[in-house]
C-alpha cells in the first residue's frame, strides 16, 4: 500500500462540515495538504451499500476517481442496542433532507420509549481509496449509552445525546481534544496511521 507523505495532497470524501473538522484534526500532525470534496466541487455520491464498509469504499472510490488524487471517506452512525443496532448507516437520513438532528435524536428516543435498554455505539469506518485501486479500511467503534434530554453543544450529529462508557457527560459536552481520545473515528484514525504515513518519526 502506497504511503501518504507531507508533500502529498488528499481529499477528504466527505460533505458534512462536523466530520470534515474532526478527519481535518486528525490528520494535521502528518503534514499532507488536505483538500476537501466541497472545494474540489466533488458530487455527493448516493451511499447505496448494506453496511458502513461498502459505503466508506464507494464514497472514497468516487473522490479518488473524480480527483485522481487519493482519497479518505468516513461512514459512521449510532447503532443502539434496543432498535437492533438502527439508525445505524441510516443515522444521517434520519435527520431528514433538511439535515436537523434534533429530528433524529428525537426519533431515537421516541423509538426508546419503554424499553430500559440505552445502551449504544459509535462506528466509524474510514476508507483510503488510492486513484489505481489500491484501497484499505479502518474500523473504531465506542460504546456507552443514550441520555435524555440532549445535553450539550460541542461536536456535532447525535453528540448531545451519547455518553461514552466511564464518563459522566456527553460527547456534546466534550472539548474536540478529549472526544479526539476516545472516540470511534480516532480509534479507526489510529489503525490507518501505521498503514497509510508509517511512523512520522521515521
Ligand atoms: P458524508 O457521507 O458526506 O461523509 P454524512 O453525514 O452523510 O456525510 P454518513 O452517511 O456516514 O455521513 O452519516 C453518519 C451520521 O452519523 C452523521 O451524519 C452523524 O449524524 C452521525 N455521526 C457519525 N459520527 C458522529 C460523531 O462523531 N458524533 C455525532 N454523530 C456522528
Amino acid at each position: 500500500m502506497p504511503r501518504l507523505g507531507p508533500k502529498d495532497r488528499l481529499v477528504i470524501a466527505t460533505h458534512n462540515p462536523g466530520k470534515l473538522r474532526e478527519i481535518a484534526e486528525l490528520i494535521a500532525p502528518f503534514g499532507v495538504e488536505a483538500v476537501s470534496a466541497g472545494e474540489l466541487g466533488l458530487p455527493e455520491p448516493e451511499e447505496t451499500g448494506s453496511d458502513f464498509v461498502e459505503n466508506a469504499v464507494l464514497k472514497a472510490r468516487a473522490a479518488a476517481e473524480a480527483a485522481g488524487l487519493p482519497a479518505l471517506a468516513d461512514d459512521s452512525g449510532l447503532e443502539v442496542a434496543a432498535l437492533e443496532g438502527a439508525p445505524g448507516i441510516y443515522s444521517a437520513r434520519w435527520a431528514g433532507p433538511g439535515r436537523d438532528f434534533r429530528i433524529a435524536m428525537e426519533r431515537v428516543e421516541r423509538e426508546l420509549t419503554g424499553k430500559g435498554d440505552r445502551r449504544a455505539a459509535f462506528v466509524c469506518v474510514l476508507c483510503l481509496y488510492w486513484p489505481g485501486g489500491e484501497m484499505a479500511t479502518f474500523e473504531g467503534r465506542c460504546t456507552g449509552d443514550l441520555v435524555w434530554p440532549p445535553r450539550g453543544d460541542q461536536g456535532f450529529g447525535y453528540d448531545p445525546i451519547f455518553r461514552p462508557e466511564g464518563y459522566g457527560v456527553t460527547f456534546g459536552e466534550m472539548a474536540p481534544a478529549e472526544k479526539h481520545r476516545i472516540d470511534h473515528r480516532s480509534r479507526a484514525f489510529a489503525e490507518l496511521v501505521p498503514a497509510v504515513f508509517g511512523d512520522p518519526d521515521g
